[in-house]
């Protein structure tokens, strides 16, 4: 019986780059994606694959040159001595030291495809099945405004029927007007591949529709910032002889940036709150632990929920708490990032809303708000503070800050900032001013 074909497919290591917001103690080597590079090599290596495809983006930037060749030629190396290929494209951020590297390496065992951004292909013996192909085109600048696929070869991927061909590219699937490789799904779809492998977006997608060939954004295979959220490890996907595939996300990072909920409702003093949060993290750490054997340190960002009557003293109580809270089990930790405070207030609402005072007013805003059927006036209010957020988004001090994967702030993020600010001014406005009816004492309803 022949064994299925099996190919790891990663990207977007940013080898070079640290991840972002780790406490001081943990930011060293463990948790550098030169070592995700040695976890993927292992796991290859254990796997016997018959190929490694990176999706370009391996460097994080030509200064990383030095820092990158040591970890890569091992690692290239150890492949080698077990007879793994790596097939590689460049990416918009390795466009440059990419190429220097692979002629550096000059290993039969390294092939960087697509250079100048010429379509290119390659035929690779497996051990477990036939030879396939593998066809890429890689970035020759920092920015690409056109379609690559405008020059894809086709006769050179269809070279011979029923071989298997793998399309490896570094592109854009979400905006036409990127500046990184704009491409189609439905284009990349008509051309003549079993399945395409993705670089760029750091989030993982799979993407899989009955008579097109599948497309798999690998991700990035350790997150490298509080926004990548969920799993990221590189994906193993086997090819049986009839010609199908299974994927598999192989959950080999060792850090996990997650967005945790914490209910605070039903807390009857505010000491409780920490112990609930920290019975929380821990829970979580315990799950996350669980699916994923490599995880060493879960990076929290906390959103506290729930109806509270403590909810105004808490931005104060948590000021401190990113910095002092860390948990550690036996092998993996869990510290916190940030908090969101969207706890709601103890009050009333609808009682509050039939007020015309202040409070009144405030609160039949705030009901608005959260069933969004707001007034002209509020959609207004709406309307500026999202060009607000956006100014601040796009000021210039910000530039270095601001992702290629994130874009400035849409409407409902205007809507969810501004409801947060509203119940800290109705909290502020009720605390201040007991001339006011006593809205205050009958509310601990809970919903
Ligand atoms: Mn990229």
């Amino acid at each position: 019986m022949r064994a299925n074909i099996r190919i790891l497919g990663t990207g977007d290591i940013h080898m070079g780059r640290r991840p972002k917001r780790l406490p001081s103690h943990l930011d060293g080597p463990d948790f550098s994606t030169n070592a995700t590079w040695r976890d993927i090599v292992d796991f290859a290596i254990q796997e016997r694959v018959d190929l490694l495809a990176l999706t370009g983006d391996i460097i994080d930037h030509d200064n990383r040159f030095f820092e990158a060749y040591g970890p890569l030629e091992r690692g290239v190396q150890r492949l080698a001595d077990h007879r793994i290929r790596t097939v590689a494209v460049a990416g918009n951020h390795d466009f440059d030291v990419l190429p220097r590297l692979a002629d550096s390496l000059a290993s039969e065992y390294f092939i960087l495809l697509g250079r100048q951004g010429h379509w290119e292909s390659v035929r690779v013996a497996t051990e477990h099945g036939p030879p396939l192909r593998v066809i890429g085109w890689s970035f020759y600048q920092a920015h690409v405004y056109q379609t690559p696929l405008l020059q894809f070869p086709h006769r050179e991927a269809s070279r011979e029927a029923d071989e298997l061909c793998v399309g490896l590219l570094h592109g854009d699937t979400r905006q036409p007007d990127s500046a990184y490789a704009p491409v189609a799904p439905t284009e990349l779809k008509g051309l003549p591949v079993s399945m395409w492998l993705l670089g760029h977006i750091h989030t993982p997608q799979l993407t899989r529709d009955e008579g097109s060939a599948p497309i798999l954004y690998p991700g990035s295979p350790q997150a490298l910032d509080p926004t990548e959220n969920g799993l990221h490890g590189p994906w193993e996907i086997e090819v049986a002889s009839d010609g199908t595939f299974n994927f598999q996300q192989i959950p080999l990072a060792r850090l996990r940036y997650e967005t945790i909920d914490v209910d605070l409702s039903g807390l009857a003093e505010p000491e409780a709150i920490d112990t609930r949060i920290a019975e929380t993290l821990q829970a979580s750490l315990r799950t996350h632990s669980d699916i994923a054997p490599h995880l060493r340190h879960l990076a929290c960002h906390l959103r506290l929920t729930g109806k509270t009557p403590f909810h105004r003293t808490l931005a104060d109580r948590l000021q401190a708490l990113d910095e002092t809270l860390f948990l550690e089990t036996g092998r993996a930790s869990a510290g916190v990032v940030g908090v969101t405070i969207a706890t709601r207030p103890a009050w009333d609402l609808q009682r509050l809303a039939q007020g015309d005072d202040p409070p009144g007013i405030l609160a039949h805003t705030l009901l608005m708000l959260h069933d969004g059927n707001e007034d002209d006036a509020t959609r207004q209010l709406i309307r500026q503070t999202q060009e607000r957020m956006s100014g601040v988004y796009n000021a210039k001090p910000y530039n270095p800050l601001r992702g290629s994967e994130t874009g400035p702030p849409d409407f409902e993020e205007a809507r969810d900032w501004l409801i947060r600010q509203a119940r800290l001014l109705l909290d502020e406005l009720l605390a201040q001013k007991p001339r006011w009816p006593d809205h205050a004492s009958d509310q601990l309803s809970e919903n």
